[in-house]
């Protein structure tokens, strides 16, 4: 396994994020591997991390002012041994190969524990929608989806929202890619709900994460009602996050954004997060602007010079990371132990560095992989599929229990994944190694290709 890290390293040496993706899950397939000699003889785990194929092109798109602009596109084709290619597309300055093949990579095994069949991608661009008019913004979606179209369809690749990928830009992609095929395809998922979208898509990744947090909470006789808790972020995941934890009856104190976040100590009841709603998805304004209208809650600037972020310094019983990646370092994990946190459930892709999870294992915190805890929304977007295939749509609650049962299902698969394989209640081992089971027999099953 050192010497595979070893030559992923040596290949791509700036991909940092990949390169930590990769690590975190060998760490966890080693017992595995060890009971499983096939694996090695057939170059299992050199072929599970070379991407099936990278996609990169140039997005020409021009602004309102008659400039013109070049953009990077990507699409990371990574696995499609149990079904195709399904992940989301991110649309942030900070994206590259590294981000985006780590991003595929987490995505490979988190629909593999869905129950459902979807293999793994993931693409985006290092276009920034802050600050864009609609109009700039369908003029790039339209270059990305001029080039992307020719690489996606319904039984290859099914590509969705992520961080900056919302209902506004699937609209524009979907009419695009519609134009160009001249057919109507359910290629796109996070659709609008009146051509093909399914309900409880935007929530499902947020909910989902709650009912995990819910599960993992009821092995110790314990639930979220009267809790208090962290999330970071305020976008799709967060907002959804904090809707079902007050749902649940627990306490929401903080919120963020890149510039900075939040502290309400009165709560975010649904009044305030229904602002919360209107500023981040209809006005897109900043999270500081909440303390305008509320004026006891308290906004701290973000500061990259600083070793750790305020945020998870709050006295609280349960942290849901859900904006980005390492957003939790090893000081910020010993300070949410120190405060008083039991649980961290993981909403966000790879939130938390490899230290902080160390630091949350070793203190038997109740600490869910983003893998398996925030597999919800890509689930529903299997669920968006199959109702695309049927031309009918259900109804919420339909969905809601069908998400309800994937979350359950999931819990279950990491419990038994662990205690298989010698460790009991880590939903990290159980995480990577049910996952990596799944697809790696499907790639045995299917031969050398
Ligand atoms: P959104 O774009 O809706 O929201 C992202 C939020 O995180 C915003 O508040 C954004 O602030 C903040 N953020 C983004 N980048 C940074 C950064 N570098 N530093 C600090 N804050 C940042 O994205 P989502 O809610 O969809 O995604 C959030 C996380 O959840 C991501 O890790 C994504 O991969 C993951 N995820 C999303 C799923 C989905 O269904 N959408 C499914 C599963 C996981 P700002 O507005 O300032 O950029
Ligand atoms: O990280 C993720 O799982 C997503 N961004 C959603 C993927 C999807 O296909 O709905």
């Amino acid at each position: 396994m050192s010497d595979i890290l070893k030559t992923i390293e040596a290949r791509d040496p700036a991909e940092k994020e990949y390169q930590q993706a990769v690590t975190e899950v060998f760490k966890s397939v080693k017992p595995v591997l060890d009971q499983n000699p096939e694996y090695r003889y057939s170059a299992i785990l050199e072929r599970i991390t070379e991407p099936e194929r990278v996609i990169m092109f140039r997005v020409p798109w021009m602004d309102d002012q008659g400039k013109a602009h070049v953009n990077r596109g990507f699409r990371v084709e990574m696995n499609s041994a149990i079904g195709p290619f399904m992940g989301g597309l991110r649309f942030h300055a900070s994206v590259n190969l590294s981000i985006l093949k780590f991003l595929a990579f987490e995505q490979v095994f988190n629909n593999a524990l869905t129950t459902l069949s979807m293999g793994g991608g993931k693409g985006g661009s290092d276009f920034d929608p802050k600050g864009k008019s609609d109009e700039e913004v369908m003029r790039f979606c339209q270059g990305f989806m001029a080039e992307l179209f020719r690489h996606i369809g319904p039984n290859t690749d099914v590509p969705s929202g992520d961080i900056g990928v919302g209902a506004r830009e699937i609209g524009y992609l979907f009419g695009m890619y519609k134009k160009l095929r001249n057919e109507f395809t359910s290629v796109l998922t996070g659709k609008g709900l009146g051509w093909g979208g399914s309900l409880v898509r935007p929530e499902a990744t947020g909910f989902g994460v709650v009912y995990f947090a819910n599960e993992m909470l009821a092995t110790r006789n314990d639930s979220l009602a009267g809790k208090t808790c962290l999330v970071s972020g305020s976008g799709t995941v967060a907002q959804h996050t904090v809707e079902k934890i007050i749902d649940m009856g627990g306490t929401v104190v903080t919120l963020s954004d890149s510039s900075g976040y939040i502290f309400d100590e009165e709560g975010i009841d649904r009044d305030k997060l229904d602002y919360v709603k209107r500023l981040k998805n209809l006005r897109r304004g900043r999270i500081m602007e909440y303390t305008d209208k509320y004026s006891a809650a308290i906004y701290t600037e973000a500061d990259s010079t600083r070793d750790h972020n305020p945020l998870w310094d709050h006295a609280a019983d349960c942290a849901f990371p859900s904006a980005t990646q390492n957003e939790i370092n090893d000081k910020d994990a010993g300070n949410l132990i120190r405060n008083g946190v039991t649980l961290v459930c993981e909403g966000a892709n790879m939130p938390c560095t490899p230290g902080a999870i160390d630091l949350f294992q070793d203190k038997k915190i109740l600490y869910a992989p983003g893998k398996a805890a925030n597999a919800g929304g890509v689930a529903v977007s299997g669920l968006e599929m199959a109702q695309n295939s049927m031309r009918l749509n259900w109804p919420r609650e339909e969905v809601d229990k069908r998400l309800k049962i994937i979350m359950r299902s999931i819990h279950q698969t990491c419990l038994d994944a662990a205690a298989e394989y010698g460790r009991p209640g880590n939903y990290f081992m159980g995480a990577n190694i049910a996952g990596f089971v799944k697809v790696v027999n499907a790639m045995l099953d299917q031969g050398l290709v």
